[in-house]
C-alpha cells in the first residue's frame, strides 16, 4: 500500500466529501438535525413547556462550546430530572434481566459496581468516559442534539461516541423519540463497554468515511437497524442488544412480544428497508448470534466502493489513508 496523503484536503474534493483524519478534526462534525427540536417540533412533548426548553437550550451551549481535549462538563441535575431518570431506571432494570442480551446485562453491572450507576443519580459523562476509555478505548463527546449521519458515523470510527446531556421530558418517560441521557447511558453505554461490540461500532465508523451521500444513508440505516434497534439470538431466546430498545421501556416489551415482525438480519436488505423514527419499529432485523452480525456488517463494509482505503493507527488515533491496492 502506498501512502496518498497525511492530509485529507489533498483527498480530491470530487473523489469523496471530506471527512476527519485526526480526533480533533471532529470540532468539524457538528451538523445537527433540526427534527426533534423542542423549540421547532409541535409534536415533541417539551414545545409547551419553556422551562424545559430553557434547560435544553443551557445544556446545549455546554457541547456547543466544547473542543475536543476539553474535560468533559459536569452537569447538576435537578430533582424533576433525577426523578425522570428514576423513573425510567426503575422500569427498564425490571425487565433487563430476562429481554436484554448477555452483553448488555453484563456491562451495566459493571457500570453499576465499578461507575456508580443507580437510579438515584445520573451519571455524568466525565465518569462515563473514563470508565469506556479503559474498557474498550471509546470516550464520549457531549452533543447538542441528533447529529447528522455523516458527522455522527464519522466519530466512531475514532472510538468517539457523541452522546447528549440532556433528559427526555417529565411526561414521557417509557419513550422519547429523539436521544437523551437515558438513551445513551442505559441504551449504547453498556453495549460499548463489550470489547466485540466496540470493534463492531468503529468498523461502521470507518466504513462511512468519504463515502457517498447514498452510501451514508445506506450505513446509517444498518445502524439504526442493529446498533439501535437490534435483536439477536441467544441460547436459543431472543434478545435486545439495540440502544432505541434498551432506553424505552414500551418499545422494548414491545419488540420483545409477538405483535412485531422479525426479519433474519441480512445487510443488503436491511440497509434499505424504511425506518420509523417517531414511534415503534414495524419490523426488526434478528441476527444468528453477536459474532453473525459482526461478519455480515464487516462484509457488507468491504464492499462500499471508495478510490482509497482507510486505516486507523491506535498508536497516534488518526487515519490514514491510502492508494485502492
Ligand atoms: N426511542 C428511544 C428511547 O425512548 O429511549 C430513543 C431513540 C432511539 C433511537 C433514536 S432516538
Ligand atoms: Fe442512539
Amino acid at each position: 500500500l502506498k501512502r496518498v496523503a497525511d492530509d485529507v484536503r489533498t483527498v480530491p474534493e470530487e473523489k469523496a466529501p471530506w471527512f476527519p483524519q485526526q480526533i480533533k478534526d471532529l470540532d468539524r462534525c457538528n451538523m445537527l438535525i433540526t427534527k426533534f427540536d423542542p423549540d421547532l417540533d409541535c409534536d415533541h412533548p417539551g414545545y409547551n413547556d419553556s422551562e424545559y426548553r430553557n434547560r435544553r437550550a443551557a445544556i446545549s451551549e455546554l457541547a456547543f462550546r466544547y473542543k475536543q481535549g476539553d474535560p468533559l462538563p459536569t452537569v447538576e441535575y435537578t430533582a424533576e430530572e433525577i426523578s425522570t431518570w428514576r423513573k425510567v431506571y426503575q422500569q427498564l432494570r425490571s425487565i433487563y434481566p430476562s429481554l436484554a442480551c448477555r452483553q448488555f446485562l453484563d456491562g451495566l453491572q459493571q457500570l453499576e459496581k465499578e461507575c456508580g450507576y443507580g437510579e438515584d443519580r445520573i451519571p455524568q459523562l466525565r465518569d462515563v468516559s473514563a470508565f469506556l476509555k479503559e474498557k474498550t478505548g471509546f470516550q464520549l463527546r457531549p452533543v447538542a442534539g441528533l447529529l447528522s449521519a455523516r458527522d455522527f458515523l464519522a466519530s466512531l470510527a475514532f472510538r468517539v461516541f457523541q452522546c447528549t446531556q440532556y433528559i427526555r421530558h417529565s411526561s414521557s418517560p417509557m419513550h422519547s423519540p429523539e436521544p437523551d441521557c437515558c438513551h445513551e447511558l442505559l441504551g449504547h453505554i453498556p453495549m460499548l463497554a463489550d470489547k466485540e461490540f466496540a470493534q463492531f461500532s468503529q468498523e461502521i465508523g470507518l466504513a462511512s468515511l468519504g463515502a457517498s451521500d447514498e452510501e451514508i444513508e445506506k450505513l446509517s440505516t444498518l445502524y439504526w437497524f442493529t446498533v439501535e434497534f437490534g435483536l439477536c439470538k441467544q441460547n436459543g431466546e431472543v434478545k435486545a442488544y439495540g440502544a432505541g430498545l434498551l432506553s424505552s421501556y414500551g418499545e422494548l416489551l414491545y419488540a420483545l412480544s409477538n405483535e412485531p415482525e422479525y426479519r433474519p438480519f441480512n445487510p443488503e436488505e436491511t440497509a434499505v428497508q424504511p425506518y420509523q423514527d417517531q414511534t415503534y419499529q414495524s419490523v426488526y432485523f434478528v441476527s444468528e448470534s453477536f459474532e453473525d452480525a459482526k461478519m455480515k456488517l464487516r462484509k457488507y463494509s468491504a464492499s462500499i466502493k471508495r478510490p482509497f482505503v482507510v486505516r486507523y493507527d491506535p498508536f497516534t488515533c488518526n487515519v490514514e489513508v491510502l492508494d485502492q491496492p
